[in-house]
C-alpha cells in the first residue's frame, strides 16, 4: 500500500448542498429561472450588468442564512491535522470552508464576497450590494463586477493547482458533476502522476470512469468516514 503524504482535495456544489445551498445541475438547480448564458459570461454582464448584479448580490446575502455542514467541518479538521502537504481546490463561491476553518483552501471560480475592479484589476472583499455600485478600495471607480470566474475565463491560481496535482499521492473529488473544465480533467492529471484517486458523490460523476475508487452517498456522511 503506498504511502499517503500529498493530498489534493477538490470540491464542487455538491458539498454545500446540505448546507441549503442549490447545485448548479440537480434537478433544483440554481440555474432554473436563470439561463446560464444569461449571467455567467462576460458578455452577459456587459449586455445587462443590473440582471447579473442582481443574481449574484441574492447569492452573496444568502450565505448569511447557511452554515458549514459535516463536510465542510471534516475537511478543516484534515486540514488542521495532516502534517503533509494538502490543498483543498474548491470550485464554490460560498465562504463554508473558510467558515469551517480550512486554511489551505483556494477558491479557483473565485468568491461572492470579493469584488474585481474593472478598472484597476484589484481584488476587495465586498460585503453588501454590487448594485449599489461601491468604489473599488484601490482606485476609487466605482467600477466592480461580481468575482467570479465565467465561462471564457481562466480560473484563478492555476499553476499552484498544477503543482499541487503533479505532487499528489491522494487525490478526491467531492460533490462535483464534472461538466465544467478544467476541474473536471483534475482527476486525469493526478492519476498520470500516479496518485489514488476518489470520488464523493451522490451519483456518478460525468468523469467516474477515471477514478480509482466511487463511493456514493450524500457528502455529510461521507466525508467524515473518509477522514476519520
Ligand atoms: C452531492 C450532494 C450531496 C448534490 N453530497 N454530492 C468543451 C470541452 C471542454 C471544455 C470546454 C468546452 N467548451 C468550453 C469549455 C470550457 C468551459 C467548460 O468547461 N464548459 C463546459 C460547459 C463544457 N470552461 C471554462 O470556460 C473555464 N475556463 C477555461 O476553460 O479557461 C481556459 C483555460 C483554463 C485553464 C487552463 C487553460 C485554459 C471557466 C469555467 C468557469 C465555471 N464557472 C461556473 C459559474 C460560476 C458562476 C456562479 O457561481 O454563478 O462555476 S459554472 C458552475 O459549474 C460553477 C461551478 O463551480 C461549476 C462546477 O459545478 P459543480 O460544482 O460540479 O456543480 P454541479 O451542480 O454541476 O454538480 C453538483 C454535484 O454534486 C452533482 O453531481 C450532484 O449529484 C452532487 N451532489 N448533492 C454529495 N449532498
Amino acid at each position: 500500500m503506498m504511502r499517503i503524504r500529498n493530498i489534493v482535495i477538490l470540491t464542487g456544489a455538491g458539498i454545500s448542498a446540505e448546507s441549503g445551498l442549490a447545485t448548479f445541475r440537480g434537478s433544483d438547480g440554481l440555474w432554473e429561472g436563470h439561463r446560464v448564458e444569461d449571467v455567467a459570461t462576460p458578455g452577459a454582464f456587459v449586455a445587462d450588468p443590473h440582471l447579473v448584479h442582481s443574481f449574484y448580490d441574492a447569492r452573496r446575502a444568502q450565505l448569511a442564512e447557511v452554515e458549514p455542514n459535516k463536510a465542510h467541518e471534516a475537511l478543516a479538521r484534515l486540514d488542521a491535522e495532516w502534517d503533509g502537504e494538502l490543498l483543498i481546490v474548491t470550485q464554490n463561491v460560498d465562504d463554508l470552508h473558510e467558515r469551517a476553518g480550512a486554511k489551505r483552501l483556494l477558491h479557483m471560480h473565485g468568491e461572492l464576497k470579493s469584488g474585481l475592479c474593472l478598472g484597476c484589476g484589484e481584488r476587495s472583499p465586498v460585503e453588501g450590494a454590487l448594485l449599489d455600485y461601491p468604489p473599488c478600495p484601490h482606485c476609487e471607480q466605482k467600477m466592480l463586477r461580481p468575482d467570479i470566474v465565467w465561462f471564457g475565463e481562466i480560473p484563478y491560481e492555476m499553476e499552484r493547482i498544477e503543482t499541487a496535482l503533479m505532487r499528489a499521492d491522494l487525490f478526491v473529488s467531492i460533490g462535483t458533476s464534472g461538466a465544467v473544465y478544467p476541474a473536471a480533467g483534475f482527476v486525469q492529471s493526478a492519476k498520470y502522476r500516479g496518485a489514488r484517486t476518489i470520488e464523493l458523490n451522490l451519483e456518478p460523476s460525468q468523469g467516474s470512469i477515471f477514478f480509482d475508487e466511487s463511493r456514493m452517498g450524500p457528502a455529510g456522511e461521507l466525508v467524515p468516514a473518509l477522514v476519520e
